[in-house]
């Protein structure tokens, strides 16, 4: 029988047998909901909501060190899951969390590099319920109509939220595992990458000219190359003064994010190393020896992050990097990602020698290629010295790493805001760092699917995601990254990268036309920043994704759950990519609410379908009717200008919206360092009124000058007036203007 806790009146723990875990993820927090219970009936769990019982557990079982549990939810869809190949609803399939570096993604893959044991259940007219397992060991997902949750070890730990409404449970359960942190600024801005940028003056001249082809850029990144021998935390050769190197980039405007792999070459010479086998921090193989695995510096240990003096070390050790000017850190291959070990090597040279396999087709022998788990073999030791076997701890390994990354910038850059982006995770990855979906491909399958592993991630509780913008493996053609960079411009990490030996993929690689392109995409994402930094702290302060499925509008509604290639950005914002090579149109279906274009004022009604129209320089954006967009002035980079114009453009003749501003690189915010505007406009006596609110206000702020622009007024407006003042407007063609400054109306 279920052990039940109530953690609050949405949260209840159910723990089965004697679960274990390395680490608690969990936060302690209040709600109330009185009328949610759970409570076991014939030694079952019941899930019940206002009497009425929603989720029943049918059956439970130990077996050969895994536990399962049983429940039935009638006539669920699932969504969530994490980073997870396929369309959003999970109905009909298992999944296994398991964190594992695969680069072929194909459509079946499972598991990918991050494990997010966390789903909501959804159908139409019921409360969305979230599951949480708590479990950092491996589990496993069976999801049809009614749904198995296994986990390896000797019970389970999950945690059951109410709802009602989804972004409820996502909200309640970032409350759990928390939230994003507001990352900088500029880390909102287009971002360059290559495997690799090689020498610092290839990546001096990348940056060059991303401004001579007036490209708005603000990061470039250095992948493995800038390392001496990819021994991490240190610069080779090419980059022989990282300082000067980082001060040319930043009067250029560029910030530097530098990758960092987790395994530590085995090298007697490298400081590094030494300082890390003085501490004994590596993992350790069955015999007690340090485990070695090859990764790209050869033969390598790895850090064991679950101990925190590791951890320390691991964040000292940056020094090397955030002392010379890098600004983020780029965590990879922290599944662990491992291919080969001394054993294999021995193995394959043996069938070499037998004349079994020849090292020509090598690469024929598939199951040499296999990411290994090493789940038994590895063991991991926490503080107090208990030993935990590798599968305990494998899912958290990028977690615990991500939590080490971010005391570096507490050490060597106090007060500033860390930017870390990680490929691997865990539940609550967010509180530590930004998330890209890996190696993807230069696929069109690959554009579209990139939307609802992205929307997964943010149902899961990780807003701040993107892909590698143009695909990573495989040669992306100009159709395609324009493609790409129109859509990327809409997800809250933009970020374009691409691997070694693939075509160059850089925004001008494909000649004018497609370049002209992408800088109208690029540009616009930087005229949206106002708008999309202030979706970034509601995602901050509520958990709430910033790109979402349409089922967010009307969970109610069906036919939405099954929508994939359409997507909310922000609150007001409906983006429909183009996924199909050679076609210049779409079909987009127009969720609740009424939607106009962005392009043409056009107005689209609630439940219809409509082609649209899309050639190569465009892709269809929608804005929902009665909101607000908030824009600024064109720039090369965040914060390029002290001082910012501020544009509000109001779709509908009446609206609201909200505006947030910090410095954009400290951690002040935290202690009430921001402006938090509520913009409102409503109609009177044919005139419009503004309003215009402060509902905090403790930065000195950068928005100064404030246009409106009512996109379609009526000729016969009469009068505006602005916190009950009146105030000049006329019109501009269709545009109804009204300039004021924030100083003379609060
Ligand atoms: O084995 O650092 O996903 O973004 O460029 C490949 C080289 C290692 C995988 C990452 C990719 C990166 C690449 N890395």
């Amino acid at each position: 029988m279920p052990k039940i806790e109530k953690i609050n009146g949405s949260v209840f723990k159910i723990t089965y047998g004697h679960p274990a875990n390395p680490i608690d993820v969990t936060l302690p927090y209040e709600d109330a909901h009185a009328d949610f219970k759970c409570e076991t009936r014939n030694d079952r769990l019941n899930v019940i909501d206002a009497g009425k019982t929603l989720i029943t557990e049918t059956d439970s079982k130990f077996d050969d060190g895994i536990f399962s549990v049983t429940f039935l939810y009638e006539d669920a869809h699932f969504f969530g899951l994490g980073e997870k190949m396929g369309y959003l609803d999970k109905r009909g399939k298992r999944f296994k969390m398991q964190n594992m570096d695969n680069p072929l993604h194909t459509p079946d893959l499972d598991p990918m590099y991050i494990s997010i044991p966390f789903f909501i259940t959804v159908s139409p007219k019921k409360p969305a319920i979230g599951i949480f397992v708590n479990s950092t060991s491996y589990s496993f997902f069976r999801l049809e109509t009614d749904f198995t949750i296994s986990v390896k070890d000797d019970g389970a730990e999950i945690y059951v939220i109410y709802g009602p409404k989804i972004q409820d449970v996502v909200s309640k359960f970032t409350q759990l595992v928390g939230k994003m942190e507001m990352p900088p600024a500029w880390s909102l801005g287009y971002q360059q990458s290559r495997w690799s940028y090689s020498t610092s003056s290839e990546a001096l001249e990348i940056a060059k000219k991303l401004r001579t082809d007036d490209i708005p850029c603000d990061v470039i990144y250095l992948d493995i190359d800038y390392m001496d021998g990819y021994r991490v935390f240190t610069w080779g050769n090419n980059f022989k003064d990282p300082k000067r190197f980082s001060e040319e980039m930043k009067k250029l405007g560029f910030k530097i994010v530098t990758i960092v792999d987790p395994g530590v070459k085995i090298d007697e010479n490298y400081e590094i190393y030494k300082s890390g086998k003085a501490l004994d921090a590596f993992v350790k193989d069955q015999s007690g020896k340090d485990f070695v695995g090859y990764v790209w510096p050869g033969r390598c240990n790895f850090p064991d992050f679950l101990r925190s003096d590791v951890r320390e070390w691991w964040s000292k050790s940056h020094k090397s990097l955030l002392e010379n000017g890098v600004d983020g850190i780029w965590n990879d291959m922290n599944e662990p990602a491992i291919v080969w070990t001394d054993l294999k090597t021995a193995k394959i040279f043996e069938l070499m020698k037998k004349g079994e396999i020849d090292f020509q087709i090598l690469g024929q022998a598939k199951e040499f290629f296999v990411q290994e788990d090493f789940g038994d073999e590895i063991i991991h030791r926490d503080d107090e010295g208990h030993a935990w076997p590798h599968y305990k701890v494998r899912n958290i390994y990028a977690y615990l790493e991500a939590m080490a990354t971010q005391k570096a910038f507490e050490m060597y850059k106090p007060n500033k805001r860390p930017f870390i982006l990680t490929r691997a995770g865990f539940a609550g990855i967010q509180r530590y760092a930004a998330v890209w979906t890996g190696d993807n491909s230069s696929w069109w399958e690959h554009l579209e699917i990139e939307m609802p592993i992205s929307m997964g991630l943010g149902m899961s509780g990780v807003a701040f995601t993107g892909t590698d913008v143009g695909g990573f493996g495989g040669n992306a053609d100009g159709e395609l990254l324009a493609r790409w960079t129109e859509m990327g411009a809409f997800f809250p990490f933009f970020r374009n990268h691409s691997a070694i030996g693939t075509a160059r993929q850089e925004p001008w690689s494909f000649g004018k036309k497609i370049e002209d392109v992408i800088r109208k995409y690029v540009k616009l994402r930087y005229e949206l920043f106002p708008y999309i930094y202030t979706a970034f702290y509601f995602s901050h302060e509520h958990g709430i994704p910033i790109m979402r499925p349409l089922i967010f509008l009307d969970q109610d509604n069906e036919d939405l759950y099954s929508i994939n290639d359409e997507f909310l950005f922000g609150d007001s914002i409906l983006v429909a990519p183009i996924t199909k090579p050679n076609s210049t149109w779409r079909t987009v279906y127009i969720p609740n609410g009424r939607w106009i274009s962005m392009k043409d004022g056009k107005l689209y009604e609630a439940d219809h379908v409509y082609k649209i129209d899309a050639p190569l320089d465009e892709i269809p954006v929608f804005v929902r009717e009665n909101s607000m967009i908030f824009r600024t002035d064109p720039m090369n980079y965040l914060f390029e200008k002290g001082k910012m114009n501020l544009y509000v453009d109001i779709y509908g003749q009446k609206a609201a919206g909200y505006l947030y501003e910090d410095d954009g690189e400290t951690l002040d915010y935290k202690s009430g360092k921001y402006n938090l505007y509520e913009f409102t406009v409503g109609q009177r006596d044919h005139g419009y009124t503004i309003g215009v609110k402060a509902i905090n206000r403790g930065y000195a702020g950068r928005y100064e000058k404030i246009w409106m622009n009512f996109l379609n007024a009526p000729r016969e407006i009469a009068e505006v007036t602005i916190n009950g003042k009146k105030i000049e407007s006329h019109f501009d063609g269709n545009v109804l203007k009204v300039e004021f400054e924030l100083k003379d109306v609060i």
